[in-house]
């Protein structure tokens, strides 16, 4: 408690005490020893949450012991990594990484066929004729900040995740019974993807998408200094087929998105409203917006044909000045928004000030007169409760309450939604319940299944985005902190700090009761993954299912090898094979292995060649043999006590004369 301002204990201290007193003393102690417990973790805090303290004057989480399973899955983005991560909770264990727009150096994700086929699927000309000319097949970054689940009914149906890509305008999908990116889009006429959400209700057939950046929308070079024909595009993705099903623009620009739970609407928040080209210009203005989308009159008027068609996209006016087709509103919002959060009450949305330190709640039950013009959009606002400096994202128990993360005041309020339509209604009260210190500077955070129906606040992560001392210093670039924090009273307290590397933005925890029946441990042979794989070998007479151990040179061009082998530990079927300096050598390995954690590798030594194969996996790779010589090639996934063993030799002879 050395430093008052930093911890902000004299301001925020009095506001938690005042609130939250009542119910701390009914803990069995008071409100400033439980203050402090809370910021400093002391075993105070431990006896009044009943958390188990693991060494003494520390707090601990629920001791996950070896062998023992996590009650959640979380599912977290990792920003400019551009992966999804698995983690346990509440361990915070890492369980695995799932590459998505980034290059994985250990699963040949970007490199095996078959990953480049999703990356390529809706790859535009313009993208691809930019990457042939700097020599790539695809973008291997990505900015991954939002990941969701599938929804049936407003609750996780454990089927899908999807995620956005800010820096390359992409939309992708990951299937939860091999946890593997299956699809990509790259999104038409709509740059830098950031807020993404699937629709809740009644099932998620749309991915709604916000992009944050204004272009021209023929963004050619034709109109670039003209900024009056900058746009943003609002769009739906077809969750099955993974295709844009429709856009929709928009006036200004685009933040964050959530969609409701009774189907009709979408909300995206914009915080340049102004649609200034310079920071001075995008914070110019007190109030910004919410935009509120009708999804139903939208489809009403695709259906009547009132789109623009634009590369492959239909694309509708929901600017201001086209109210009169009644597609959008516009509801007015202090100071540049950012978090759009739908509570699962089913009534509330919360847009998070950001510049202003309060959260402006939206009762959806009043959106049906303002699209009818019989009220005014800011009659939409029933609570706007001041919270605390840099207000970023809010989550909620189910139990009427909310939190939010107030990014400047590194902390964690606690409020209550009723609370706080009370007071702006007139009544004497205070929403906030308690608050919490946060290490530090929150941005996400998120409450067990607290975006769906089933909310049940026992637990909220905390995605911290600087960590500063919290660990032992490993240089200049730290550590993000994704803090654990028990939320089953109203006095929160952090119980775990969690390390991790750049940059979690968002994460949803879903029940392991819901995942477990649905993830495989092995591959279906027959899976679509490797079909177009599967079609060339049976073009090439090779049965990929049994057996393979072939050498095919191609009819039409001679310079193209295919080399099919089979993985069976500890080893491959082919021992060596040959081919000639500069040919196209496409290596197709299928692994017979059929039993749990079988995984092998093929790993071409100096040819930057690695790729995985699950069991029952197919997974190919083409790359052009290098100088005439001998080259090894290694499983490099531990595999057997002769795994060292399981190795083969490339042989390349000189290019004929
Ligand atoms: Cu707040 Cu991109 Cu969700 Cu990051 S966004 S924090
Ligand atoms: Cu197969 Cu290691
Ligand atoms: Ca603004």
């Amino acid at each position: 408690m050395s430093n008052e301002g930093k911890t902000g204990i004299s301001r925020r201290g009095l506001l938690g005490a005042t609130a939250g007193g009542a119910a701390l003393l009914g803990g069995g102690i008071t409100a400033r020893q439980a203050f402090f417990a809370a910021a400093t973790g002391t075993a105070a805090t431990a006896a009044a949450t009943g958390v188990a303290s693991a060494q003494s004057g520390g707090v601990s989480a629920p001791h996950i012991g070896p062998g023992q399973l996590d009650e959640y899955y979380g599912f977290w983005s990792s920003g400019q990594t551009g992966e999804a991560r698995i983690l346990g909770i509440p361990s915070m264990r890492e369980l695995m990484r799932i590459p998505v727009f980034n290059r994985c150096s250990a699963t040949g994700w970007g490199q095996t066929n078959e990953s480049i086929r999703i990356h390529q699927r809706t790859m535009s000309d313009k993208t691809r004729n930019y990457l042939e000319a700097n020599g790539k097949k695809i973008h291997d970054n990505g900015d991954l900040h939002h990941i969701h689940m599938s929804y049936t009914d407003g609750r996780y149906d454990g089927q899908y995740l999807f995620m956005q890509d800010k820096a390359n305008g992409r939309i992708a999908r990951i299937r939860c019974d091999v946890m593997k990116c299956d699809a990509i889009l790259e999104m038409p006429n709509a740059t830098a993807m950031h807020g993404m959400r699937p629709r809740k209700v009644p099932s998620s057939n749309y991915i709604f998408c916000n992009s944050e950046d204004e272009t021209p929308l023929v963004n050619d070079g034709t109109t670039m200094d003209d900024v009056s024909t900058y746009v943003n595009l609002f769009s739906a993705v077809d969750s099955e087929t993974m295709d844009v099903a429709w856009q929709i623009m928009v006036s200004g620009n685009l933040d964050n998105c959530d969609a409701d739970y009774d189907g009709k609407y979408a909300f995206s928040t914009s915080y340049n409203s102004e649609m200034g080209m310079t920071q001075p210009e995008m914070t110019e203005a007190e109030m910004d917006h919410v935009v509120v989308f009708d999804i139903e009159a939208i489809e009403a008027a695709i259906e009547r044909g009132e789109y623009q068609e634009l590369n492959g996209a239909r694309i509708l006016d929901g600017r201001k000045e086209n109210a009169a087709a009644r597609l959008t509103r516009y509801i007015p919002i202090p100071n540049n928004p950012h978090g759009c959060n739908m509570a699962p009450d089913k009534i509330h949305l919360c847009i998070a000030g950001k510049l202003s330190p309060t959260v402006s709640v939206i009762d959806v039950r009043n959106l049906p007169a303002i699209f009818a013009d019989e009220a005014e959009p800011e009659t939409a606002v029933v609570a706007q409760p001041e919270l605390g400096l840099g207000p970023l994202h809010t989550a909620f128990d189910g139990q009427g309450n909310a939190y939010t993360s107030l990014f400047l005041d590194s902390q964690v309020v606690k409020w209550n939604l009723d609370r706080a339509v009370r007071a702006y209604a007139g009544e004497n009260v205070d929403p906030i319940i308690s608050k919490v210190d946060v290490h530090y500077q929150p941005g996400h955070l998120k409450t067990t299944l607290g975006e769906t129906l089933d909310a049940d606040g026992k637990w909220l992560v905390c995605l911290s985005k600087f960590s500063k001392d919290r660990f032992l210093n490993v240089g200049p670039l730290k550590p993000e902190n994704d803090q654990l924090i028990d939320i089953s009273t109203d006095q929160m307290v952090v119980v775990h700090d969690g390390p991790n590397f750049a940059e979690p933005h968002d994460a949803i925890a879903v029940p392991a009761s819901l995942m477990t029946p649905i993830i495989k441990s092995v591959w279906d042979r027959n899976d679509p993954m490797w079909a177009e794989t599967r079609a060339q070998a049976e073009a090439d007479g090779i049965d990929l299912d049994g057996w393979q151990d072939s050498v095919i040179r191609d009819a039409d061009d001679p310079t193209k090898v295919r080399v099919y082998m089979t993985s069976q530990a500890p080893t491959f079927s082919l021992d060596s094979f040959e081919v000639n300096e500069g040919d196209e050598v496409t290596v197709i390995v299928t692994n017979l292995d059929d039993i749990d954690d079988l995984t092998h590798g093929f790993t071409m030594g100096n040819h930057g060649v690695a790729i995985e194969i699950g069991p029952q996996a197919t997974s190919s790779v083409t790359f052009v043999a290098a100088k005439p010589g001998v080259y090894w090639y290694y499983c490099q996934w531990f595999c057997h006590a002769l795994h060292m063993e399981m190795r083969g030799r490339m042989l390349v002879r000189p290019k004929a004369a």
